[in-house]
């Protein structure tokens, strides 16, 4: 130990900028390098003042400034930046050093980083890291995977810059290779479902109800304090609340209705549909972002396709609970749907992840925090090696109370012509785990009809092929 840094940061974006102060205000002297090094001159002026940040404006001079072994997290954009960079500083490090991988890369990458570097002898983390920049700066939820020795070296940091909830820091080794991005990534396929399903019980009160935003932003406060007390519905209402300083109307009335992806939700997609997990709701809340993109076709579409748009009632007052509870059906389904996709792809990839401790990782900290989240431990841990939610009558228990609810908003939202694909996805997702046969005997019957694909009996063991046209 000397008085090098103990870790050093390079990018300083936001989220550098906010690690880099975060990791300096629980003493650790930090050393920064950005490529472009007007940033990090402005990063030192406006940001910085006491804390123990040194500035580096090469990469030589940047690992000359860390103690050894090197602990380097790059928080640069995700793709072929991160690439560049570790090109560039590979033939800086030693063997004994580590890289960690702070940004939104694809777990696919991060294994083929963490071989190339291995072959140089120096150790690889795919740190996934969610809270957005004050979650950065303040506690994020930090989700590493890789080898646990190089977890080991950076433990006891990464759990002292991390939020905290009543179980503990949240930060938790996710498991071997690209676990800890795997993880980040099922969190963010589980946050875009969680917000479609927020968006989708806006629409219907605006939309069947009638309701005003300031009625609606009510409801979801309202809503906070209940089972549904979590970030994403206490933004909901904030969000609703803000009003346009030029306009005097709630800003959200004025929002172009095309929502952005960045990537992880329609990753965590592609790899359902590669490992065979079914995850419809949230591959749902994906297509949902994909078609709000098409305004210009469904302004021309919606001009010669008239339905009611607005419910004509009576509603009874016991509407807004029904959709309460089916945001929590969507919820509900949403982690079910995750959590077996981690499991299958822990056991795919061999990562070895408890899914006990993601769900501790995700308590505080992270866009996805939940009062469900404890109660969601819990059945996890009742038996840990049950890839389904569902396999436990608690869970199913919470389901079941509230499915009714969730189907009487379904009906009503079809009248009034409001999508719901989260809901109808979590929906039909429940009924179909609970149904014993399924008519997939008649797709079985005519594939084996028109390709001779075969099918299998209930009535007797073997395989089978029959001539259906003679
Ligand atoms: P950005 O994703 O906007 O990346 C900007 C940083 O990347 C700058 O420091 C930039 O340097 C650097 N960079 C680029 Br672009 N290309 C580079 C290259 N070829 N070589 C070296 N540096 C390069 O920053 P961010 O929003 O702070 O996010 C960082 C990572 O964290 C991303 O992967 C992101 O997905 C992830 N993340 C972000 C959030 C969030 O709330 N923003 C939350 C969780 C995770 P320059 O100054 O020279 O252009």
């Amino acid at each position: 130990m000397g008085n090098g840094g103990e870790i050093g940061i390079i990018g300083l974006a936001v989220m550098g900028q906010n690690l880099a102060l975060n990791f300096a205000r629980h003493g650790f002297r930090v050393c920064v390098y950005n490529r472009t090094a007007e940033r990090t001159e402005a990063f030192l002026r406006d940001r910085v003042r006491e804390e123990p940040i040194t500035p580096a404006y090469t990469l030589e001079e940047f690992v000359r400034c860390l103690e050894h072994p090197r602990r380097i997290l790059l928080m640069v954009q995700a793709g072929s930046a991160v690439d560049q960079v570790i090109e560039a500083l590979l033939p800086l490090l030693e063997p004994g050093d580590l890289v960690m991988d702070g940004g939104n890369s694809h777990y696919t990458d991060t294994e083929r980083r963490m071989q190339r570097l291995a072959a140089h002898g120096i150790q690889f983390l795919g740190v996934g890291i969610s809270g957005g920049e004050k979650g950065a700066l303040l506690g994020p939820s930090i989700m590493p995977g890789g080898s646990p020795e190089a977890y080991g070296m950076v433990e006891g940091m990464l759990t002292r810059i991390a939020a905290r909830s009543e179980e503990g820091p949240c930060c938790a080794y996710m498991g071997r290779g690209g676990a800890g991005h795997y993880v980040k990534m099922v969190h963010n396929a589980i946050e875009y479902a969680f917000m479609q399903g927020i968006a989708e019980a806006y629409d219907f009160m605006k939309t069947a109800l009638g309701m005003s935003i300031e009625a609606i932003a009510e409801t979801f406060e309202r809503w906070n304090e209940g089972t549904l007390n979590a970030f994403l519905t206490e933004l909901a209402a904030r969000v609703l609340r803000y009003r346009d300083p030029e306009s005097g109307d709630p800003l959200v009335e004025r929002i172009l209705d095309r929502a952005e992806q960045k990537g992880t939700g329609r990753w965590a997609a592609q790899s359902a549909l590669e490992l065979g997990v079914p995850t419809p709701t949230l591959t749902a809340a994906v297509f949902a972002r994909t078609i709000s993109h098409f305004k210009a076709d469904r302004e021309r579409i919606g001009a010669t396709f008239p339905w009611p748009d607005r419910h004509t009632g009576p509603f009874s007052g016991e509407i807004l609970s029904d959709l309460e509870a089916a945001l929590n059906v969507v919820v509900l389904a949403a982690f079910s749907q995750g959590l077996w996709l981690l499991s299958e792809a822990s056991r795919a990839y061999n990562y070895g992840t408890d899914r006990a401790e993601v769900l501790r990782v995700w308590r505080a900290g992270c866009i996805i925090r939940a009062r469900w989240l404890g109660f969601l431990r819990e059945v996890v841990r009742e038996d840990p090696e049950d890839p389904h939610l569902l396999f436990s009558a608690r869970f199913r228990a919470e389901l079941q109370r509230r499915l009714p609810a969730a189907g009487r908003i379904l009906q009503w939202a079809f009248e009034a012509g409001i999508p719901m694909p989260a809901l109808s996805t979590a929906v039909d997702y429940v009924l179909a785990m609970r149904r014993s046969r399924l008519p997939a005997n008649l797709i079985q019957a005519q594939r084996d009809a028109f390709g001779a694909h075969t099918y299998e009996r209930i009535d007797r063991p073997g395989v089978f092929h029959t001539e259906w046209m003679d």
